[in-house]
């Protein structure tokens, strides 16, 4: 067909998710013999993303309606392993990395991981919005990985803004989300977005979204079915038992009061508290909030590996920042972290954890 579709902005062609992207990125056939017989075909497009909270699902959520492909969740721990795989993988054609920033500990076989891919000519695209050393920006620009990387809004955000051509109207109201999650909704693009919205409409949905994320992270499959359903530009209010699970998640956090109040210790510039039956962040703010310091811990013990997960959060009145510090500390300990200037997490070995709070409580004096 050589007739062009009337300009009718509201649907633009390219949504249809689960297509392969466009052949554009097909290498010709110059090299003559550099195309080994048994190579396979590249035509996986995959995008690797955070599972843990409404940033990340609705990253990896517009990029399949963007580009098609596979979706893998992961979280900080699991990050560099899905990589590896990812490197390994002869058929994968086009990578997207969405709202995985990077540490100390991980940068470098990050870098190296990037190499490989683009040595085995595959499409890599870097999105995210947490701090990161400028050396890294620089090497994967070198390897010509195409980096989206900006601290001022959130990577949903950014997903949208770059891709928004082959992205429907809805994508928006997903990116409004994942900002107000974000606490990133009064950014430039992040506010016009939600402003296209009833603000409750996305608000409610937003809360809900977090609530049904971090309470079923234990469910890979309903995490899957919540990229696939937001890629096909259904709200989140419409899926099955959403309201239910929104709601017993609500009430583990109110639980989380009286325990906080109870559990937590404040000490010269920060309070903490190990948290037993739940996670460490559905705790951290509590602690924030109830202690009225400027900065709030909470970690858990991950047994099976040894170690702690720890988050950090910092208040509005806050002066340093937390993602750079606990960047450093946890690799100093051994471990690995970073973040947000008010919102970070690390992992450390189980000994160092009781100095971790220490030295934490000593650099942000
Ligand atoms: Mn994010």
């Amino acid at each position: 067909m050589t007739a062009k579709k009337p300009a009718t902005k509201k649907m633009p062609k390219k949504t249809v998710p689960k297509k392969p992207a466009p052949k554009k990125t097909v290498p010709k056939k110059t090299t003559k013999k550099t195309v080994k017989k048994a190579t396979p075909k590249k035509t996986k497009v995959l995008c690797i993303s955070h599972k843990e909270d409404a940033d990340g699902i609705s990253s990896a959520a517009l990029v399949r309606q963007a580009f098609g492909g596979d979706s893998i969740l992961v979280d900080y721990p699991g990050q560099m392993e899905a990589l590896r795989d990812a490197a390994d993988d002869e058929k994968l054609k086009s990578l997207f990395v969405c709202d995985l920033g990077l540490s100390k500990k991980t940068q470098d076989e990050f870098i190296s991981l990037m190499s490989t891919l683009r040595k085995n000519k595959v499409t890599v695209t870097y999105i995210d919005h947490h701090d990161i050393d400028p050396k890294v920006i620089k090497s994967l620009k070198r390897i010509k990985v195409k980096i989206i990387h900006d601290v001022g809004e959130c990577t949903a955000v950014h997903v949208y803004n770059t891709f928004k051509s082959k992205l429907d109207d809805h994508a928006t109201f997903v990116a409004a989300c994942a900002a107000i999650s974000d606490y990133m909704e009064d950014r430039p693009i992040g506010e016009k977005l939600l402003r296209m919205y009833d603000r409750d409409l996305a608000m409610i949905n937003s809360t809900m979204l977090t609530y049904n994320i971090k309470g079923r992270q234990k469910n890979p499959d309903f995490l899957l079915e919540l990229v696939k359903h937001l890629a096909d530009s259904k709200f989140p209010h419409d899926l099955p038992d959403f309201f239910a699970y929104a709601q017993l998640q609500a009430a583990k956090n109110a639980e989380m009061i009286p325990k906080v109040k109870k559990g937590m210790t404040v000490l010269k510039n920060l309070a903490h508290m190990e948290v037993l039956d739940s996670g460490a962040g559905a705790a951290v703010n509590c602690v924030l909030g109830l202690s009225g310091k400027d900065v709030g811990v909470a970690y858990k013990e991950r047994v099976d590996y040894g170690n702690y997960a720890i988050s950090v959060r910092g208040s509005a009145d806050c002066k340093v920042h937390l993602g750079k510090i606990v960047n450093s500390l946890s690799a100093d300990l051994g471990g690995s972290g970073g973040g947000h200037g008010r919102a970070c997490g690390a992992v450390v070995p189980k000994p160092k954890m009781r100095q971790f709070i220490t030295e934490l409580n000593k650099k942000i004096g």
